[in-house]
């Protein structure tokens, strides 16, 4: 843990150069608005020809899961794609669901040898997830996960889009 760095960036992740962005996706895999609109957009129809083909072997990817595709034209080497929970006032498991997203994304990063992960603020949007109880979850699952499990992994960027959150994981990463 100690040889991974933490940041916070602010700006589109689709632009960010690492091994790996993660996608707030949903549970059809299929895209929709927001990042996931996005990711699609601008990595190009091959990243949705890999998902199409997940989905014919496993089904939906369920909440707190995580699948790996191509990027596509994106700068990135692959997109994770990761479920989030949607808010429901926080007692259906949706801190331990989201903290999973993490989790999962960081578990294929590492079984893929990566080195360096991006990501947005999952769940924070069309999902409804609290902005600061969110963030908080996301840095604390990412510490969590790297202390247990020393992998590859040298670099976790999250990428925020909005002014709030990137004062959020300024804080929390200052900590
Ligand atoms: N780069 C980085 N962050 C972004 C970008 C971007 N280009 N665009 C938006 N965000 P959301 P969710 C931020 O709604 O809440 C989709 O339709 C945004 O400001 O994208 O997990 C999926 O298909 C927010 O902070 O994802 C699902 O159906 C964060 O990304 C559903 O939305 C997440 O917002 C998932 O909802």
């Amino acid at each position: 843990m100690k040889q991974v760095k933490l940041s916070v960036l602010k700006g589109d992740i689709t632009k960010v150069e690492v091994d790996a962005i993660v996608n707030a996706a949903n549970s059809s895999l299929l895209g929709g608005g927001g990042v996931d609109g996005a990711i699609h957009k601008a990595g190009g129809p091959a990243i949705l020809e890999e998902c199409k083909q997940i989905i014919a072997r496993q089904g939906g990817c369920p909440t707190g899961e995580a699948v790996i595709t191509t990027a596509g034209n994106l700068p990135a080497k692959y997109v994770i794609h990761t479920v989030g929970p949607v808010w429901q006032g926080g007692s259906k498991q949706e801190e331990e669901l989201l903290a999973n997203c993490y989790y999962n994304s960081l578990r294929i990063a590492g079984e893929k040898n990566l080195q360096s992960i991006a990501f947005p603020n999952i769940s924070t949007g069309v999902y409804g997830y609290p902005k600061d109880k969110a963030a908080e979850v996301a840095v604390a699952a990412v510490k969590s996960y790297l202390q247990q499990h020393p992998s590859s992994i040298k670099e976790v960027v999250f990428v925020c889009f909005d002014d709030e959150n990137y004062e959020l994981y300024s804080r929390l990463l200052d900590e």
